[in-house]
């Protein structure tokens, strides 16, 4: 069973065991014997499968377990055991025919058993990883206000109904007088140390996270600013210009359907940027009506710090009016794209996106030089209001391709969610994966492959003499079709079956340019869901390590680093980590290392319950973002923190910036 499954059923049994623990106490001042007896025993043994499955999640991994086993274990294990003891045996002699089963300590302890395990799971999903001093701090008062309240209620209702047998009223005056003193000095430790906690909670964290090395050197500090592309071309290279004009548009789909789009020029996706390796890319933005300003970010693509495009950080968002140059050197080959960074999640959705394709300068690739024909489609995925629209198209579309042509198809998943993608009809092989060669990619079929958010899948294959699909999310009524001149239409039947391709058992392994196992810095990332501090803001967050942007540390790097991340997902939702500046070599998955291809990405997906190790080389320097692209997590969850080469400063404080005063 996956971690993930695991998480579920723990969340399911700790549920099950708060609402037993909860009857037993309320079937008991009904004077239920039977009922409060048969709820007491279920929440016992109920309990101990919650023992169970927090030690199999610790098993997994202590990040899916620490508040579980160090906090409400150990709280409900307490109140539990009381609650056994104190109810429990009263409840036996009952059902032998003596007393009336109830009695204060009894009711007090089984509703706090009850409190605990709420407690607990209300820790679980409002707090998460990391436990904190302030968080079990303000739990355990919390538990220990309710058992207190519920006591004082059970005493007051027992004294107007004279009740002696559930109250046990002390009678004399010295008594009461102690118990009053016990009840309010109990109630001023609980009130203090809630609120320690709460103080506690709202402590500044760390502005730094060094990783393992050392700390900032008292080296020359240089700007992102100063950090920016070449101005020419390689030698043999050209100059590519574009000017693009940021500007709400009505673009009017195949299908006549109209779309209310953000666009750049007018078009949904923007121009395709085309280049070959080694000309200079030059892109000027205009941002001509877009109110909440726009940046242009080239993702996965290894440009200078100062031109990637993340504002308040690398440059001033692009605000109506204004406009910013772009210029870098076209070194990497491959499937990217461009999108805005600033409120990416409306940006992004509402059309702020295109395509940047780079061939190689040395002509075709080996295996397509003696092909007939070659057809090389670049294909963003993008969704309008839940409606899947391929490089600007949706429905259907067919695209002709002659038998024997070499075909190559630029899969770009532009959207915040994964796409479901199988290409049925050939054989083919995945040769590139976020636009870098994978070695030795072996021919698949009858296979479906998950394309996250961000990422970028070269597929390659030799037209046959019959029609080849490219279907998405397993919808057959839309896609791609590639059809040979007068052939039939392809007859595709139900792909949802098929399997799903595991990428790290893909292809041939190689020697990595780096031993990552001599990682000169290791940051782990635990995203969970959490109350955190969003911009400024309490929200439900998308956290890391317990916290939101821009509270997140900054991981500082020095150039050179070898870096190691441990990414651990806790949290019920799939989160597609994406670094800026530089791609990441996937190591391992849940502990199994990958023994395909070197798989370098830029964009990985950890789902729910997963952990990944991935290591990359600091050779980039600036201050990059590292972020969840599911890009409403990102940027309204809060799903974001910033990588720091040391002793580069940045002079833009704005809306991916740390909050004033954490500047460098
Ligand atoms: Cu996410």
């Amino acid at each position: 069973m996956t971690t993930g499954l695991w998480i579920i059923l723990d969340h399911v049994v700790a549920l099950l065991c708060t609402t037993a623990w909860f009857g037993s106490g309320v079937a008991l001042t009904l004077r239920r014997t039977r009922l409060a007896l048969a709820c007491l025993v279920a929440a016992v043994l109920v309990t101990l499968v919650r023992v169970g499955t927090v030690a199999i999640l610790a098993g997994r991994g202590w990040w899916f377990a620490q508040e579980k086993a160090l906090l409400e274990l150990p709280l409900l294990g307490a109140a539990g055991a009381a609650a056994v003891v104190l109810a429990g045996r009263k409840l036996l002699t009952t059902r032998r025919g003596q007393g009336s089963g109830a009695s204060l300590g009894g009711v007090v302890s089984v509703f706090t058993a009850a409190y605990a395990a709420l407690a607990g799971l209300v820790a679980t999903f409002l707090v998460g990883y990391p436990l904190t001093v302030g968080t079990a701090l303000i739990t355990i008062s919390l538990v220990c206000a309710g058992a207190l309240l519920t006591a004082r209620v059970v005493t007051s209702t027992a004294d107007n109904t004279a009740d002696v047998d559930i109250a046990q009223i002390p009678e004399d005056r010295g008594a009461i007088s102690r118990r009053r003193f016990l009840a309010w000095t109990s109630g001023a430790v609980m009130v203090t140390a809630a609120g320690a906690g709460t103080g506690l909670s709202f402590l500044p964290a760390e502005s730094v996270t060094r990783g393992g090395g050392p700390g900032r050197s008292s080296r020359t500090a240089v700007s992102v600013a100063d950090l920016r592309g070449a101005d020419s071309p390689a030698p043999g290279g050209t100059v590519r210009r574009h000017i693009l004009t940021a500007k709400k548009a009505t673009v009017r789909l195949p299908s006549g359907r109209e779309i209310d789009a953000w666009t750049y020029d007018g078009e949904v996706p923007g121009p395709a940027i085309t280049a070959t390796k080694g000309d200079l890319i030059e892109v000027r933005l205009r941002n001509a009506d877009i109110e909440d300003g726009l940046t242009l970010h080239w993702h996965g693509y290894d440009v200078p710090c100062g031109e990637d495009g993340a504002p308040g950080v690398t440059q001033p968002v692009v605000t109506p009016g204004a406009e910013f140059v772009y210029r870098f050197r076209a070194d990497q080959v491959g499937t990217y794209w461009y999108h805005t960074h600033h409120a990416s999640h409306i940006g992004v959705r509402k059309g702020l996106y295109g395509t940047l394709v780079v061939q190689p300068r040395d002509g075709q690739r080996a295996d397509e030089q003696s092909a007939p024909q070659q057809v090389d489609l670049t294909l963003p995925v993008h969704t309008f209001d839940g409606t899947v629209v391929i490089a600007g198209r949706d429905g259907q579309t067919e695209q002709p391709a002659s038998p024997g042509a070499s075909v190559r198809l630029r899969l770009i998943n532009t959207d915040s969610d994964p796409h479901r993608i199988v290409l049925a009809g050939t054989p083919f092989r995945i040769s590139a994966v976020d636009g870098r060669d994978l070695n030795q990619p072996g021919d698949v079929s009858d296979i479906g492959l998950r394309l996250p958010a961000g990422g970028r899948f070269d597929l390659v294959f030799v037209m046959p003499d019959t029609a080849v699909a490219v279907v998405v999310d397993d919808d057959l009524t839309g896609g791609l079709r590639l059809r040979p001149p007068g052939g039939a239409s392809a007859r595709i039947g139900d792909t949802s079956a098929l399997p799903e391709l595991d990428l790290l058992r893909y292809g041939a392994p190689a020697a990595a340019p780096f031993d990552p196992r001599k990682a000169d810095r290791h940051f782990t990332m635990v995203l969970d869901r959490g109350v955190a501090m969003v911009d400024g803001r309490p929200a439900y967050a998308h956290t890391v390590n317990g916290r939101g942007h821009p509270s997140i540390p900054d991981q500082l790097v020095a150039e050179g680093d070898i870096v190691r991340f441990t990414v651990v997902n806790r949290s019920l939702e799939t989160h597609p980590w994406h670094l800026h500046g530089h791609p990441v070599l996937l190591l391992s998955r849940d502990g199994t290392p990958s023994t395909g291809s070197p798989l370098w990405v830029d964009t990985f997906d950890v789902r729910p319950g997963e952990t990944w190790e991935v290591a990359f080389r600091a050779t980039n320097p600036g201050i990059w973002m590292n972020h969840c692209h599911n890009l409403p997590h990102a940027h309204q969850g809060g799903m974001m923190l910033r990588l720091c080469y040391d002793g580069v400063t940045t002079p833009f404080g704005g809306s991916h910036g740390r909050s004033p005063g954490h500047g460098h």
